[in-house]
Order: C-alpha cells, then structure tokens, then sequence
C-alpha cells in the first residue's frame, strides 16, 4: 500500500496555465481511445505509460497492458453509457491513442487541452509525465511542446472515485458520471502569444460607452497590442509593459440583451499571434432590492438544469445544448439557472448568441470539507477556472460559490474567502450562493448573505416542508438587504401519472405546487428571480423507489424531454404574465 500518487501529484493544471484559447486553430484528438477499466490503479502504481517491455538486457518482460490491442471507446463521452457493465463503474480508466505532430513553424508551442475530465486526470506523454488536473467540470491545459515527436503516444488516467475532500463530496443528489468527456485538443501558438484578454463594458458606467480590455501575454515583456471592433469602428494600440496592459476605448455599443443578444467580432493581436471571439456588451448590477441589465430592472425568468441527457450523460451534443435552451425560451425563460458545476463552455456560447442569461456555479454542495485547506484550494482554482473561462461572455451575469450549505463558522470562513475571491477577480458580476432558510426562525437569515450581491434561497414549501403555509409566512418574517432569487423550489412527478393534488409523486401535486409557489413568490417584492427545480428528470443514485427508478423525477418535464408535464404550462403561464 504505498503512496503510490505522491510522485504524480505536483505539475497541477489551475487556473494559472490557463491560455485564451478564443479564435484559436484546434487540432481535435477526439475520436477512438483505447481503453482499460483500471479498477486498482495499476497504470499508476506499475508506470505502464514508461512502457517497458524489456530488461536491459534486452529479454521480454511481462506486461499487463496491451495499449494498441486494447478495445476502443469514443471519446470525449461518460464511459457509464458505453457499456451495461460501466454503468455504476467509479475508478480509474486508462484512456491511449496515438497521433502524429508536424511542426509548422520552429518557433510554435503546442498546448494539449482537455475540456472536462471527471475528476482526477493525469496526463502521460511519450513515456513522461506531464502533469494532472483537480476538478470535474473546468477545462485545463499543458504545454507539451518539449515532449512532442513525430509519432505521440498520449495516455490519460482518469478517476472519478468519490471523496469527502473532493468539490463536490461523495454525497451529492446527482449521477457521478466518470470520463473525459469533453473535447481533447491540441492547441498551436507562436513563441510569444496571448496568455488572456478580457473585455466588457465598464461597469458603473451609466452611459455606457466606455469599452475595457486587459490583455497578458506569455513573457514578461513590452510591446503593442491590437483590439478591432469592425462594426463599432474600432482599432485600438494597447501597450503592453511587463507582459500586461489595459485599454479604455469610448464606444456605444448595441447592448446586449436576451431580446436582442447582440455580439460583436472582437479581434486581438499581438506580435505573431492573433485571437479573436464573439463579444456581447452590457451592465449587470444590484441596487437594494433589484437587479438591473443595462441600467433596468429585471425579473429574471429561469429554470435550473443540470447537465444530462439520457443518452450522453454529461458530454451533452450541441444540439441537446440547443434543445435545451429552445425550450427554456419555450417556457417563457431569460435566465437559466447551470447547477450544480460548471458546464460545457459551449453552453454559455450559446446562451450568448441566442439570450439567455446565466447563472454558473461551481459545486460546493451541501457538506464538503469546510475545514480542509486543500479542499479550499481545490474550490477556489474551481471558481477560477470557470471565471477565466467564460467572463467574456455577456449571457453570465452571476456566479454562484455553493449551493444548500449550512451556516457554520466553518463554511463561513470558507465560503466568504471565495465569495471575496470572486469579487476581486470579476468586479464586473453579481456573486450569489444558493442558500437555505434558517428553518428555526423561519427566515431569509444566513451569515454568507453579507458577502454575496444576490441571495439564492432554496425552499420546498408544499414537498420537503409539508406545510405550505410557512412559504408565506418566511418570506414575510425576511426582509433581506438585496434581491432574492428563489433558486430552487419544486414536487416530484412521475411522468403521467395523475391523481389528487395530495397524491405525492402526481402530477397534479406538482402543478399545484407550482401554482401556489408562482401565485406566492410573484407577490413578493424583493424576489427578482426565480429558478425552480428542475427542468427535466435526471438520474440520480439516490433515488430508490420504484416510481423513481433511480430518477429525481422533479422535471417539468420527462427525462428524453418529449413529455412536458402540466406543471410546465403553469410555469409557463406565470412567466408570460411577467413579460409586461
Ligand atoms: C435540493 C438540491 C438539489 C436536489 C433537490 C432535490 O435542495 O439543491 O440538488 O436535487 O434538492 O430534488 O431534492
């Protein structure tokens, strides 16, 4: 039993090796991997990726892998649904293939970026280690430019195994899917190139015509960069000094919005290298109780959905994407609530070209471990991988540090260092939590409250709390400082099946939740937003009965989607009575 992943354990991909990957030419390693379900982590203890088959001596040794004979799984994917036998498989798969490299220029880099790997994932390359990544929903990146030949062995090991340390913990109300499951790809730079660009309308700004940009190259160094914005007419220099600059650029831009979700081509260059992205601009800000886009105030319309599909589990096709947001637009929604993790980064792409707005959420679920340091660190690289990631896009106004955690001192402590991290990184966007009610008083009364803009309040007022009345009767005894969005409210029902509105599991004690819920909350001034749960079925271990079958049946509508239940119509209903 020995510490076999100690001497794999530095050379951690985070936020800090992040690069801009915006615009970039990606040469795609997806497609067919060989595989091996390696249940006690023989790659790692063994070293398989050194690949000795022989002794110094030349004689053959044995070797318990077979890399090219080995059957093969397309990648990315969620290995449960490939196969009946992985379906509650938590461990370690070895995922190889082989791939050829043509140097085009001499001076070029090379990056090796693996969207989503879930959770731990180590990256070996001809033989060498080359690092491993933390986390199961943020994408991460290493420079393999000193490791690359003309024919690549690549092997990637990848665990999902659960753990009390890990963000999330091993209790969590949703499948643990495991695999690489989002794209492989290998990623060509010039020598020096941009590391990261940022840009977005100034806030505070109330005339809004004030466009800032930051841009960090890969050296310490000083130069000229460039920013174009064709349709708005602008070339702009940024000057670069000591690797870093910043650019105001008096602009009036078309706000974006989700009745009109204008972006524009945004182009950078610096030196040899160029990115270019899809940019919206607009302002989000809290002022007491409500919340403004663009200078006006907002009901923001939402849903909570989890990243899923029947068929693909997590690794969700983009027409699924689509599919979802369609439908969302369908049930009268502006905002989309993405629990309980980061997901695809397509998604917020998306969102962005068609308007929806978002609310991300890193998975700081129920009871992780406050007082752990690594579990902070963990957390927080989560928070800020997700922030590089997507805060050039104008659909994701809120981030969301955690969701139903109780209101100790120690996730205190924990969860107001990341609701600070957030503020200083982003000061540009609300940071929230999905919180719950002080069930002693009931009341909106949680210590985080003070660090966040918006408050998310969990509540199952007529499902987990039988009495209905208290849902009035708590929003009454609140009087909170800043918006509340009521993040999740909602009654299970199996698909079809009727009966009384005291018929748990109906749907038509759902739909009168729902009613009562929207009749209730839609009276409350200060609750600017709601995302009910959920919007369409979704597995989940922990659901043992027999009507649920391993389904957390409190969708809106079934899990392939092609069912909407009545309570939908009702949500649908109240939503078009708020579009005034
Ligand atoms: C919650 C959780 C969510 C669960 C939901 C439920 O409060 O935040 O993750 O799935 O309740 O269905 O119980």
């Amino acid at each position: 039993m020995e510490d076999y992943t100690a001497k794999y354990e530095g050379r951690n991909a985070g936020y800090q090796t992040m690069i801009y990957d915006s615009g970039r030419t990606k040469e795609s390693l997806n497609g067919y991997w060989g595989y091996g379900v390696d249940q006690y982590d023989t790659c790692l203890r063994a070293e398989w990726y050194k690949e000795i088959y022989e002794d110094e001596e030349g004689r053959s040794l044995p070797v318990d892998f077979s890399f090219d004979e080995w059957p093969k799984m397309k990648l990315p994917c969620c290995w449960n649904l490939q196969k009946e036998a992985y379906m509650l498989y938590e461990g370690s798969f070895v995922f190889t293939r082989k791939f050829w490299y043509e140097k085009l220029a001499a001076s070029e880099r090379v990056f090796l970026k693996i969207g989503a790997a879930n959770y731990v994932c180590r990256v070996f390359l001809n033989q060498q280690y080359v690092g491993m990544h933390r986390g199961g929903s943020t994408p991460f990146y290493f420079e393999i430019t000193e490791l690359l030949q003309r024919e690549n062995r690549i092997l990637l090991t990848c665990d999902n195994t659960r753990r009390s340390t890990q963000v999330p913990m091993e209790n969590t109300d949703w499948f643990n899917y495991g695999g690489v499951y989002r794209d492989i790809e290998l990623i060509r730079v010039p020598k020096v190139f941009i590391r990261d660009f940022h840009i977005q309308l100034k806030p505070g700004n109330s005339e809004r015509n004030i466009i800032e940009a930051e841009l960090d190259t890969s050296e310490v160094l000083d130069g000229t960069a460039s920013i174009r914005i064709p349709e708005l007419g602008i070339h702009q220099e940024l000057a670069v000094r000591g690797g870093k600059g910043s650019v105001r650029i008096a602009a009036q831009p078309e706000l974006w919005t989700p009745e009109n979700p204008r972006l524009y081509e945004v182009t950078v260059s610096f030196g040899a290298d160029v990115v270019c992205d899809r940019v919206g601009f607009r302002t989000v800000e809290v002022k007491g109780n409500s919340i403004y886009l663009n200078g006006e105030p907002i009901f923001l319309r939402g849903i909570s959905c989890h990243e899923e599909s029947r068929e693909n589990g997590k690794a969700l096709t983009q027409e699924e994407r689509l599919e979802n947001i369609m439908l969302a637009k369908e049930l009268g929604c502006n905002f989309m609530r993405v629990a309980h993790y980061p997901h695809s980064e397509h998604m917020a792409r998306l969102a962005d070209e068609l308007g929806i707005l978002l609310w991300e959420e890193i998975p700081v679920y129920w009871a992780i471990a406050f007082t752990n340091r690594g579990t902070l660190t963990d957390a927080k690289n989560q928070l800020l991988e997700l922030m590089r990631r997507d805060r050039n896009r104008a659909s994701v106004i809120i981030w969301s540090i955690g969701n139903e955690n109780a209101d100790t001192d120690a996730r205190l402590n924990f969860m107001s260092e990341l609701a600070k991290t957030a503020h200083a990184y982003d000061p540009a966007r609300l940071v929230s939590a999905a919180c719950l009610v002080d069930s002693r008083e009931n009341k909106i009364c949680d210590r985080l409250c003070e660090y966040l803009d918006v408050i998310g309040i969990n509540e199952y007022c007529g499902w987990y709390t039988p009495e209905f009345k208290k849902l009035p009767q708590m929003l009454a005894n609140s009087d909170p400082d800043q918006p509340v969005i009521i993040t999740e409210f909602g009654a299970d029902a199996r698909p079809g099946q009727r009966g009384t509105i005291a018929d748990k599991f109906s749907e038509d004690c759902q739909a009168y939740i729902y009613e009562k819920q929207v009749e209730t909350l839609g009276k409350t001034d200060y609750v600017k937003g709601m995302t009910p749960w959920i919007f369409y079925d979704f597995r989940c271990p922990r659901r043992l009965s027999n009507l649920q079958d391993y389904y957390n049946l409190k969708g809106l509508c079934s899990a392939d989607k092609k069912y909407k239940k009545p309570a939908f119509y009702v949500l649908q209903k109240f939503y078009r009575s708020k579009i005034e």
